[in-house]
C-alpha cells in the first residue's frame, strides 16, 4: 500500500499477522543491514514492549503496532530528538481524525488524561556516532474494552470517537507527519519541531513529579531544551535537566 507521496518510510515494509514486538524484530533487521526507512508492522504483538520493562497491549487488529528503523545522520546525544518528532507526529496524525489530544513528555499520547499511544525509542550507538535507531509506535485505533488494569488509563480513538476509524488512514498521516518533521530535523531546522512539539504538550507550566532511576525530582516543568530535555524549576529555585524518566502531572 506504499502512499506515492512517502519519500523513505515503506520503501521496505515487513508485515506479520502477529509478532512477540515489532521492536525486537526491528532491532534483529537493522543489525543484519536493513535499509533506512524500513517499516515493520504487525496486527498483534504478544510482547509489545514499553519502557523499562513494562508491557504494552496489542490486540489483534485493533491497534497500530510499528517500528521504524532510522539511521540518522546526528551524533548520539542529538537522538533524543527523533522521539520529539514521533511525538509530534502522532499528535498531528490523530488530531487530523478530529482527537483533542496532548504530548506529555517525552513520549505519551494523551487525551483527556489516558494514554492514546505510546512511543519506544530504542538507540543503538558507538561513542560518536548512531549505527540506527528503532522506533517503535504504538496507537490504539479501534480498541473497544481494555483490560481491567488499563481501562482508567487508556483511551482509543474509537472510544473517543464512537466509531470505528481507518487503520491505514491514520498509519498513513503518521508516516507523512513523521518524515515531514524528520526532514526538519536533518536540515538543522529542529526549532520548527520544537515549536510544534511545545504548541501541542501538556507538561510545559505543571507542577511534575519525576521519578528516575535513582532520584524523584519534584517542580515546575518551565521549558525543553534544545535536545529536548524537560527543565525543572524545584522549589528551592534550582534547575534540574532531565533527559528520561517517568514523569506525573500534578
Ligand atoms: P510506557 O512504558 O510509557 O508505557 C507502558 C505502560 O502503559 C504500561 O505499563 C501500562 O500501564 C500502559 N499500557 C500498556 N499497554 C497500553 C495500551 N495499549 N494503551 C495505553 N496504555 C497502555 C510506552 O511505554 C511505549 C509503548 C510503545 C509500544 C510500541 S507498539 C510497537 C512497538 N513494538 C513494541 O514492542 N513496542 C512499540
Amino acid at each position: 500500500w506504499k502512499d506515492e507521496e512517502l519519500k523513505f518510510l515503506g520503501n521496505k515494509i515487513y508485515y506479520y499477522e502477529s509478532i512477540g514486538s515489532t521492536n525486537e524484530k526491528a532491532k534483529i533487521l537493522a543489525v543484519n543491514g536493513e535499509p533506512h526507512g524500513t517499516l515493520i508492522l504487525s496486527e498483534k504483538q504478544t510482547m509489545g514492549k514499553g519502557r523499562i520493562g513494562r508491557k504494552w497491549e496489542s490486540p489483534k487488529n485493533e491497534g497500530i503496532w510499528l517500528s521504524m528503523i532510522l539511521r540518522p545522520n546526528l551524533s548520539p546525544e542529538e537522538a533524543p530528538k527523533i522521539t520529539l518528532v514521533a511525538a509530534v507526529a502522532c499528535a498531528k496524525a490523530t488530531r487530523k481524525h478530529g482527537i483533542n489530544c496532548a504530548i506529555k513528555w517525552p513520549n505519551d499520547i494523551l487525551y483527556e488524561g489516558k494514554k492514546l499511544a505510546g512511543i519506544l525509542t530504542e538507540i543503538s550507538a558507538e561513542i560518536d556516532r548512531i549505527n540506527h535507531v528503532i522506533v517503535g509506535v504504538g496507537i490504539n485505533v479501534n480498541t473497544k474494552k481494555f483490560s481491567v488494569e488499563l481501562e482508567s488509563i487508556a483511551t482509543s480513538l474509537y472510544l473517543i470517537k464512537k466509531e470505528p476509524v481507518d487503520r491505514k488512514k491514520v498509519l498513513i498521516d503518521f508516516l507523512k507527519e513523521f518524515e515531514y518533521f524528520y526532514s526538519k530535523l536533518e536540515k538543522g531546522e529542529f526549532q520548527d519541531v520544537l515549536k510544534e512539539w511545545k504548541a501541542l504538550n501538556c507538561t510545559i507550566g505543571r507542577n511534575v513529579k519525576i521519578i528516575g532511576k535513582t532520584k524523584e525530582i519534584e517542580g515546575i516543568a518551565f521549558d525543553i531544551d534544545e535536545l529536548g530535555a524537560l527543565l525543572i524549576r524545584k522549589n528551592d529555585g534550582s534547575v534540574e535537566r532531565i533527559l528520561s524518566g517517568d514523569v506525573s502531572l500534578r
